[in-house]
């Protein structure tokens, strides 16, 4: 009870901050994006997992607004580092399925790089099959506003939901983030083994990016590399750290070749 009131002034008090888990690309070994997380340092109990708030923030909206801020942010961050001449590159955001049910939400999204003079190729939107399925019709529509707009989409946790192949061809996305429970038990785990590569085979057959989240061990960084994954993301190659660390992280790579 008492953090869901915290969380009402939370954003006042600029407790948010946004972490950034980096991408490497499987065929030059180098960054080539991250994915945006959420962080709340709480003055009382430190650090509270987004897992924790933002189904709260989903339960009494302040999601709505909360999600303008993480993307007003990233937008302002990539904006730091574009006039710092940081190589950046895009950056993923979840979505929750209130800010995809929002009637406001693609303009409020192009009011906001407009006003920060962001590029849209160099944003993201992660999103899962579930939030889609709540209202599909809308949620293709605005999907479908997004791509036109130049925003990639990626669907994230794939593997999990309930979406049947019919809907995934009609479904406006790029990419496919492999969710995480199936890397876990890489390469030894049969099924898993065999669900990769189903994935991985299913997203070059119909043209889409894949992602592999949740990388912990060489082990599955070869697996998945050796199958042909586009982009591996984990524990592994980085976790997720504040802006100034990822900077660090893009300008060392560029200085160090
Ligand atoms: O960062 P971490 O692994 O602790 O995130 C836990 C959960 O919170 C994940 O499901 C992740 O997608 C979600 N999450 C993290 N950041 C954001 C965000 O900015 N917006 C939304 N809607 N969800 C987020
Ligand atoms: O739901 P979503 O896929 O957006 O959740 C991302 C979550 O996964 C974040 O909380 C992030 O901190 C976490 N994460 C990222 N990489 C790893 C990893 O290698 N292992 C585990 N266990 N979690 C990870
Ligand atoms: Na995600
Ligand atoms: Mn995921």
């Amino acid at each position: 009870i008492q953090l869901e009131q915290d969380l009402r002034q939370a954003l006042q008090r600029s407790e948010f901050e946004v972490y950034y888990q980096p991408k490497l690309c499987a065929s030059t070994n180098d960054f080539c994006g991250a994915e945006a997380l959420i962080r709340w340092n709480h003055p009382v109990h430190g650090l509270v997992s987004p897992a924790k708030f933002i189904p709260l923030a989903e339960e009494n909206g302040i999601i709505i607004p909360l999600g303008e801020w993480i993307i007003r942010s990233v937008c302002e961050q990539i904006g730091r580092w574009r006039r710092g001449l940081v190589p950046t590159r895009k950056i993923a955001i979840n979505l929750s399925a209130l800010q995809l049910e929002s009637d406001t939400f693609v303009a409020s999204v192009d009011a906001i790089l407009k006003e920060t003079g962001t590029p849209t190729s160099l944003i993201e939107f992660e999103l899962t099959e579930s939030m889609v399925l709540r209202s599909p019709d809308r949620s293709v529509n605005t999907l479908t506003q997004f791509q036109a707009m130049g925003i990639t989409l990626a669907l994230d946790d794939f593997g999990t939901g309930y979406s049947s192949l019919s809907y995934l061809k009609r479904l406006p996305v790029n990419t496919l983030k492999i969710d995480r429970s199936f890397v876990e038990g890489l390469p030894h785990a049969k099924d898993d083994a065999q669900i990769v590569q189903m994935i991985i085979a299913l997203a070059k057959s119909i043209r889409l990016e894949v992602v592999a989240e949740g990388i912990e061990t060489e082990e599955q960084m070869a697996f998945l590399k050796r199958l042909g994954c586009d982009l591996l993301q984990g524990y592994l190659i980085a976790k997720p750290m504040p802006a100034a660390a990822y900077e660090s992280l893009l300008q060392a790579r560029t200085a160090g070749g």
